[in-house]
């Protein structure tokens, strides 16, 4: 999104104005929230882990130096193992920061230190933030800083990001310079010792110790390689996977379980001597809410009252009441008019009057789909989802969930994508990088494209579902999830690999804060119209054009036997189907526009709903797709979701037929 704010960024610093700073650490600890207060820049603050999963940069001058900031996603070793953990590593490799503050969840000492531990072999100046006093407080955990300073040499620094506690301290550190690396040096088994000596002067240069590289390679990081053909003979390769080969052999257990027990067993030795436990509040409600939404069975209802809760507010006051009293009345009754007049005295030429205010008019339809029938929505929709994203029931949803993604083949890790999609696909394209392996990716990014529609369109979609009937929601809802499952059923069956593990940390259930809520819609929302508006106009404008050359006849008889033979729609529907090409979400809105008119049976708009939802994505989420996954990977999965979506809406139709149900 700042792409050229962050070029302009790292030119500044390349060019030693700044001093690079970055912030690691592990999942949801609040780095985002700290790089948003140094920086002043909005960065995407959520309550689950995997919300940042790329790299943003951000300046800021503190007492007269200008430092450049990097916020990175959260990682919970230093040896990757999804994509998102391996943009983090590659930071460090790559670039070597002056200091790197590593934030660190307060409760949870021990696993900030293996962090800490990892940094300081490879030989980086930290300042540890320990962020989330309060929730630590709240559990009764007291951490003696002091003495965690004087143990691990470096600067502590206690926070509580959203409240700004710590932050004077947190700035007066940065500027006083005085950068150390932790004193945390482990020595290993002699045998991974040995090795590692062995290894040393076969490492090239990089931004972090020869001696941390090296533990990597013993290690069995796989993710090096690429860097290492980068950076290294092939000569050189060579001697290295011999000592890795001989090091593998001479040692019992896996050597990367002898190396991370060894830290483990570290890092618990100092949280013993720092960490004092006072009775804490305990069993509170929000906990008793965490819980229960976890539960095999009572976590259901809660579910089900979620959902409901969303329909409401989204489905209902969103789509209904707003997009009524913008589009009918604000629209309608008085923009349109008045964009009409003003164009028929100011504009002499009947083309151009046509192009702004006719039938495919860039103001009568791509302004008033946009900003009449999406926003209210889309807005809604975000202010919902901010607040389920930051009460911390994501995560939770997870594993819930993990069962039924099972049968996708996929862990329930995966939720969060397929969730986030619901927001915007294109977005959550990015998200799969969580995700362990290319074959969880691959088959989640898939399902995202075919089965998970955004946000505007849901919208739109349950506005029409709405105003038809609880017969027709059912069958949508039906219709669209058995396609889910039973393609990823197929999916799982035919991507090569096996399901892996899944490992998610449970923040607690946290009470959203209004703040971050409105930053967060009122960010997305600009996002959308920047996205949307100009598509919009571009795919109206294009519809204009093959009206006027007559070539929309031609393209909806030629798209007849599809459209009217197989889905049993109308020809003008080709439009909606055309549109939706460039964005899903338009499509929906032509097909709500199509239905208010009733130009659609309540059948035929069932149909074509079923055939959207599924429909090829957005122009914005294939390109995402395309630089994510691959061209081949984009073009093959879309080419299957096109005939999907049509045999889907094509077998509803033949089905309702046949069996004379009405919606
Ligand atoms: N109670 C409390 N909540 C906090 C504190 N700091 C951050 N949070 C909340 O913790 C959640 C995670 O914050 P983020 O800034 O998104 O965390 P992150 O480390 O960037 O997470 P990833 O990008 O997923 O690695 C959000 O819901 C914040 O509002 C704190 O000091 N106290
Ligand atoms: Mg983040």
């Amino acid at each position: 999104m700042h792409t050229h704010e962050t070029e302009k960024a790292k030119a500044a610093a390349a060019s030693g104005k700044y001093r690079r700073i970055a912030l690691i650490g592990n999942p949801n600890v609040g780095k985002s929230v700290i790089f948003g207060l140094l920086t002043g820049k909005y960065a995407t603050v959520s309550n689950y882990p995997g919300t940042t999963v790329e790299v943003a940069y951000g300046n800021a001058a503190i007492e007269g130096k200008k430092y450049l900031f990097v916020d990175t996603p959260g990682v919970n070793s230093l040896i990757p193992m999804s994509e998102d953990e391996k943009v983090t590593r590659d930071i460090l490799l790559g670039e070597r920061p002056s200091v790197v503050l590593q934030v660190g969840d307060a409760k949870n000492l021990k696993r900030t230190l293996l962090i800490t531990i990892q940094l300081a072999e490879m030989g980086l100046p930290v300042i540890l933030v320990l962020n989330m006093e309060d929730e630590a407080m709240d559990r009764g955990i007291i951490i003696a800083k002091d003495a965690l300073k004087s143990m691990t040499g470096i600067e502590v620094i206690m926070t509580v990001a959203p409240e700004k506690k710590g932050l004077k301290e947190l700035r007066a550190a940065i500027s006083k310079g005085d950068y150390r690396t932790p004193l945390l040096n482990i020595k290993y088994n002699p045998h991974i010792e040995e090795c590692i000596e062995k290894l040393l002067p076969l490492m090239p240069d990089a931004g972090i110790s020869k001696r941390s590289l090296a533990l990597m390679v013993v290690s069995g990081d796989e993710s090096l390689r690429g860097w290492f053909n980068a950076n290294m003979e092939t000569s050189a390769i060579e001697q290295v996977e011999a000592v890795r080969a001989e090091c593998i052999l001479r040692m019992k257990q896996p050597v990367g379980m002898a190396i991370s027990g060894d830290r483990l067993r570290r890092a618990e030795e100092i949280a013993e001597k720092v960490i004092k436990r006072v009775p804490g509040e305990g069993g509170s409600f929000s906990s008793f809410i965490g819980r229960l939404s976890m539960h095999p069975v009572w976590g259901i209802p809660l579910l089900l009252a979620v959902l409901f809760g969303f329909y409401e507010f989204v489905g209902v006051f969103g789509a209904g009441t707003l997009v009524d009293f913008l589009e009918e009345t604000i629209f309608g009754k008085y923009l349109n008019p008045m964009f009409t007049k003003v164009v028929e005295t100011l504009i002499p030429f009947a083309l151009i009057r046509d192009m702004l205010v006719g039938q495919y008019g860039l103001i009568t339809m791509a302004l008033t789909y946009a900003i009449g029938i999406i926003l209210p929505i889309t807005t809604t929709f975000f202010i919902a989802f901010s607040i389920l994203e930051d009460s911390g029931y994501l995560p939770r949803l997870a594993i819930m969930s993990d069962r039924v993604f099972n049968i996708m083949g996929l862990s329930g890790k995966a939720v969060l994508p397929m969730v986030l999609g619901l927001g915007c696909g294109t977005m959550a394209v990015m998200t799969t990088r969580i995700l362990e392996s290319r074959r969880d990716r691959a088959i989640a990014a898939f399902l995202l494209a075919l089965a998970v529609p955004c946000s505007a369109q849901l919208g739109v979609i349950l506005g029409m579902l709405a105003a038809l009937s609880a017969k027709a929601m059912a069958i949508w809802i039906g219709s669209v999830l058995g396609v889910l499952l039973f393609s990823g059923f197929l999916a799982s069956k035919i991507v090569p690999g096996e399901r892996t593990e899944f490992f998610l940390e449970i923040p607690p259930i946290r009470k959203p804060a209004l703040r971050n809520v409105a930053v967060k819609t009122a960010s997305r929302a600009v996002w959308y119209l920047k996205e949307a508006v100009p598509l919009f106009m571009l795919g109206t404008f294009i519809l204009f054009i093959l009206d006027k050359l007559s070539i929309l006849r031609v393209i909806e008889r030629f798209a007849s036997p599809v459209i009217v033979g197989v889905l049993g729609l109308p020809p003008k529907a080709t439009e909606a189907f055309l549109i939706g090409f460039f964005r899903r979400d338009y499509g929906a809105a032509g097909l709500f526009a199509m239905s208010e008119k009733g130009l659609l049976t309540p059948e035929q708009s069932l149909v074509s709903l079923v055939t959207i939802t599924l429909f090829i994505p957005c122009l914005a989420h294939l390109l995402m797709t395309i630089k994510e996954m691959g061209l081949r990977y984009a073009l093959s999965t879309a080419a299957i979701i096109f005939s999907t979506a049509i045999l889907a809406g094509g077998a509803l139709n033949f089905a309702l037929r046949f069996f004379s149900i009405a919606v």
